[in-house]
């Protein structure tokens, strides 16, 4: 697979969406006016998302129609709705559509929301991801050893550069976190992710005055309400980390490719709060056992080495704070991605 020819594609295609997507956000062209999907208010759907996806699947469709797709609104091209990976014995790509992210800030116009293109090799490898904000044009793009750009002509993360690239913060005090709350709104969920989100806040020691608290205190949280544009932060390095359980293949496929071409990790996001059994089982929290159709996500930005140690030693620094932060995050259960109808 010639990974710059699909690269040049995607780029193609997400200013085909995404001229789609501004000109509806500019009341220009089909409604912003939203619907729930399966009866939730807090997950929506428009008829730009619907619009978009047909559009990209029908342009992949007739340039590659050997390949597979899976988007968002219409889940695997062939019907398929259980048993997905991205390996196949038909050794295909896959593509990864998501035609909206950030459906809610499209339909009240708050200005991030993107499409997001992801390809994954036969073998299950992302190879390559493009995110398009067409509302700030922004776009991110990547292919595995091409570097990660910003408006193909930016190098992330920014400012690039031995010289100028960020160190590892020395604790999460110094951190700043993209942390979404998600879709689902059941109770017991909800109240989860706002322990979560007061525990990544609290002071990290000692007495507030109504007991002790042993929070992470991380230098503040960020919810922008579109993951494809979290991990693009991340990839920045304008985030150093980014959480969320509950969000799809879709939301963080085309971010991993461009994160980590950037330098950055993507690892499992399972919260390891109150598992004083895991707290220190260092192979949970490693790139090699991030699944991307897991639902569970922790991106993590990269570092410049510290003069003195190995090279490699700017990512680990990060990673070791990644599972520093599990520590005060509480775990989901959720369904794998394609294992029931998505
Ligand atoms: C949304 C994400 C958001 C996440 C939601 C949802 P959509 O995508 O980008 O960050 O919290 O769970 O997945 O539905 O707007 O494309």
């Amino acid at each position: 697979m010639d990974h710059q020819e699909i690269l040049n594609f995607a780029i193609h295609l997400a200013h085909r969406g995404g001229a789609i997507i501004r000109d509806a956000f500019n009341g220009q062209g089909l409604s912003v006016d939203a619907v729930a999907k399966q009866g939730n208010p807090s997950d929506l759907v428009t008829e730009v998302d619907q619009h978009v996806e047909r559009t990209v699947r029908a342009l992949i469709a007739e340039r590659y129609p050997t390949h597979r797709i899976l988007g968002e609104e219409d889940g695997m091209a062939d019907g398929q709705t259980t048993g997905w990976t991205l390996a196949n014995d038909r050794h295909v790509p896959t593509w990864i559509v998501d035609p909206i992210d950030g459906t809610t800030n499209f339909a009240q116009r708050f200005p991030f929301t993107a499409i997001s293109i992801a390809v994954s090799d036969a073998e299950g490898n992302l190879c390559v991801g493009v995110v398009y904000n067409p509302i700030l044009n922004e776009l991110y793009s990547a292919r595995v050893d091409g570097g990660a750009w910003l408006n193909q002509t930016t190098r992330l993360p920014f400012p690039h550069g031995p010289e100028a690239a960020a160190r590892a913060p020395q604790s999460l005090s110094e951190c700043l976190i993209g942390f979404e709350h998600g879709s689902d709104r059941t109770q017991a969920v909800l109240d989860s992710r706002l322990a979560s989100h007061r525990r990544l806040l609290a002071r990290s020691a000692g007495d507030n005055g109504e007991g002790q608290v042993h929070g992470a205190q991380v230098r503040g949280v960020r919810c922008i309400g579109a993951g494809s544009l979290d991990m693009c932060l991340v990839a920045r390095g304008a985030y150093d980390m980014y959480w969320e359980i509950g969000s799809h293949l879709w939301d963080i496929a085309a971010g991993t490719v461009i994160l980590r071409e950037a330098g950055g990790a993507m690892l499992s996001g399972c919260g390891l709060y109150g598992r004083p059994e895991v707290n220190t089982a260092k192979e949970l929290v490693t790139e090699a056992a991030f699944d991307p159709l897991g639902r569970k996500y922790l991106a993590v930005r990269g570092a410049a080495d510290h003069p003195a140690l190995d090279p490699g030693s700017g990512k680990a620094a990060m990673i070791s704070l990644a599972r520093e932060l599990l520590t005060h995050l509480e775990d989901i259960e959720v369904t794998r991605d394609g294992v029931s109808d998505a």
